[in-house]
């Protein structure tokens, strides 16, 4: 109880969150008029997906069956038995502490509240629809559900060393704006894409870069534009296959010269 706010203007009820900041979704409290966003938004989403998002993503969205209105979490988390997955509660943004901790323990934190009617195509803050749309789907997907563990359980080794900024680089280009190929195409798997109608239209048609793991590590990003610059993995196993040499990976970005966003250097290899 009386945990606090990670930042003071965030707009979540942190004072009824446990020390592991989760709290009771109590779904059956949320007003119509929250649904009916939902419905909104999610319908506005799901015409885009045929043509922009990644097929793993799009049979996760399909397995979690949420047209319909905010989904109950327990419910959803029975539905990500199979990777071992659950979701939990919680007020908004987290401390880096608690979000790395949650995520290796397969607990995904989802925000309780959504965002208001005036706020359909843009939000500072990551709400319901932004933390279940964008990112359950993929959490479906063995590789990238594996993937997200070990990004967590490489959270305290970051703090230790003073390189969680390289990691939240990482968690920025891929599992916020990733992308991926598809039959030549490119498609997107990233949450920050995939739960904004603008960003969805924009990342397939931007600058692509080919993933390559140093690089995404040295790369900052900006929150508050559509992103300039988007890296593309072929598989999500790619992913997964990083975390060995993650640790030493961020320690070399640490001490290497930060590289600006959409900056596109000499040895590039632009898609
Ligand atoms: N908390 N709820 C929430 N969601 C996030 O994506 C999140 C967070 N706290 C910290 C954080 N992300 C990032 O700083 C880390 O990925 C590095
Ligand atoms: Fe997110």
């Amino acid at each position: 109880m009386n945990v606090i706010a990670p930042a003071p203007n965030l707009r979540g009820d942190y004072a009824s969150a446990a020390p592991d900041y989760t709290l009771a979704q109590r779904h059956a409290a949320i007003p119509e008029r929250d649904h009916a966003t939902w419905r909104e938004l999610h319908r506005r989403q799901m015409v885009l997906f045929p043509r922009h998002a990644a097929r793993a993503y799009r049979e996760g969205v399909a397995r979690l069956d949420c047209a319909d209105g905010i989904p109950d979490l327990a419910r959803a988390s029975e539905k990500l038995r199979e990777t071992g997955w659950s979701l939990v509660a919680v007020p908004g943004l987290i401390p880096e502490d608690a979000f790395f901790a949650h995520l290796s323990a397969r607990r995904f934190p989802v925000t309780n509240w959504i965002r208001r009617p005036e706020e359909m195509d843009y939000l500072e803050e990551p709400d319901i629809f932004h933390d279940f749309l964008g990112h359950v789907p993929l959490l479906t997907n063995r590789h990238f559900a594996d993937f997200l563990q070990g990004y967590g359980a490489v959270g305290e080794f970051a703090q230790r060393h003073g390189a969680v900024r390289m990691l939240a680089r990482l968690y920025w280009h891929m599992v916020e704006f990733g992308l991926t190929r598809e039959e030549g195409e490119v498609r997107a798997y990233g949450a920050g894409i995939l739960s904004s109608a603008k960003e969805t239209v924009h990342a397939t048609t931007a600058a692509h870069l080919r993933f390559v793991p140093a690089r995404v590590l040295r790369t900052e990003y900006r929150i508050d534009d559509l992103q300039p610059l988007y890296f593309v993995i072929d598989d999500y196993s790619e992913l997964f296959a990083l975390l060995d040499t993650l640790p030493k990976a961020l320690l070399r970005a640490r001490d290497a010269e930060p590289i600006p966003p959409g900056a596109i250097l000499p040895e590039d290899a632009r898609l």
